[in-house]
């Protein structure tokens, strides 16, 4: 009986395993399925011409003028004077459109920092945008073996996304709409030094150090009634500005977020940006500290490893500002700007949610066979116990 029982509990571990490993596949065929949904979609409001007033006061030119205010300062290498100089001017500039703070902290002793600005700050539901400011301290992709070692201005890596940002922050604070919902500009500090950058780094310190601090320290970041959980969305920019912008669909974002905002593209007539057949792909950025928490994320990111990417520059020393397009910058920031009123309108009485991405163990069929396993070996452990009382 009891070699009976064993094999029994056996099998049911074998099956477990089974379903273990078939999972990643489930989770795929659901991305893929979500993916087909996203091909299907006809936009309901295209009966509707779309009010553009608030993403009509984006200009272009005034994110064009904030990459070559931060490349002004040079090269914004974690623990360089240029960077602390930068960060205190995005800081400075944000100022005038709500609060704005700068949270300290290490990597292997270098002092770094992130910014966060608030507009509303008091509401109970936050949405979150965010880029990194910092640049490269290798251009280990130059065609030039010998400009390898040297910087990179990040003119595009780091900079289109900052000020894209700083002037969707513009736009809205001198808007006359009563938000019911707080937003945060987050600018993160050392993301762009893995892989050797600098020797020692990790790729997303500065989200990762964030993530942290929020959990750890909450009342440091959060209003009375908000906490992690009043993060609506989190939307991060990251290469905003080059050529023939293609947003890629990245494997940690919340599929109804992209839903959501590649729609607002198609209305905008961004259709080329915002593709709704592309692949998945998993992109290590600073989104992913946050989509890890449960957060629905969107990373606004283009193929940068693949040279015909509209971007050839990634990492090179000709990440500058002669590269960026501002018809892409005006894309982006538009886009944006239409989310946040479509989504965030408090004409509308109501919050949308989003989903974040399903993890393994949210996944109804693993919870299924789970509780299944737990169920029969208790059937077991029962029938075992009248078994041996008999
Ligand atoms: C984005 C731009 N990233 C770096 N420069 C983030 C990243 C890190 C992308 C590791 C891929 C791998
Ligand atoms: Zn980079």
């Amino acid at each position: 009986m009891e070699k009976k029982l064993i094999n029994f509990i056996r099998f049911f571990l074998i099956s477990y395993l089974f379903f273990i490993s078939l999972s990643p596949s489930i989770i795929k065929i659901t991305q893929s399925e979500s993916t087909l949904q996203i091909q299907e979609y006809k936009p309901i409001n295209s009966q509707f011409s779309l009010n553009t007033t608030l993403a009509d006061q984006y200009n272009s030119t005034f994110a064009y003028n904030n990459i070559q205010s931060q490349l002004d300062f040079g090269y914004r290498i974690p623990g360089t004077n240029e960077n602390l100089e930068c960060a205190n001017w995005i800081n400075s500039q944000m100022q005038n459109y709500g609060e704005s703070e700068i949270y300290n902290f290490t990597v292997n002793e270098i002092p770094c920092r992130n910014i966060i600005s608030r507009i509303n700050p008091n509401m109970s539901q936050i949405a979150i945008f965010a880029a990194h400011y910092d640049s490269r301290a290798i251009a280990e992709k130059d065609l030039n073996d010998s400009l390898r070692d040297s910087p990179i201005l990040g003119a595009n890596d780091g900079g289109s996304g900052v000020a894209v940002l700083m002037e969707i922050a513009r736009v809205l604070a001198t808007s006359k709409i009563n938000w019911n919902i707080s937003f945060w500009f987050v600018f993160f500090d050392a993301e762009d030094q893995g892989n050797s950058g600098i020797p020692g780094w990790d790729w997303c310190e500065g989200s990762k150090w964030m993530i942290n601090d929020l959990k750890n320290n909450p009342n440091v970041y959060f209003r009375d009634t908000q906490s992690l959980n009043s993060i609506n969305s989190f939307i991060l920019l990251d290469m905003v500005g080059g050529d023939n912008l293609k947003f890629i669909h990245e494997s940690y974002d919340s599929d109804d977020l992209r839903q959501r905002v590649f729609e607002i593209g198609h209305l905008l007539e961004y259709d080329s940006t915002f593709p709704l057949d592309a692949n998945e792909y998993k992109i290590e950025d600073d989104h992913v500290p946050f989509a890890k928490e449960g957060i629905p994320t969107l990373d606004l990111i283009i193929k940068f490893w693949d040279l015909t990417c509209g971007w050839p520059y990634h990492h090179t020393s000709e990440d500058t500002l002669e590269h960026i397009s501002r018809d892409s910058l005006e894309i982006t920031g538009r886009t944006v700007i239409q989310f946040i009123y479509e989504v965030y309108n408090p004409e509308l009485g109501f919050i949308e949610k989003f989903s974040s991405k399903e993890t393994f163990f949210s996944n109804p069929i693993v919870i299924g066979a789970g509780i299944l396993i737990i169920g029969v070996s208790i059937a077991i452990l029962i029938k075992k116990a009248v078994m041996k009382k008999n």
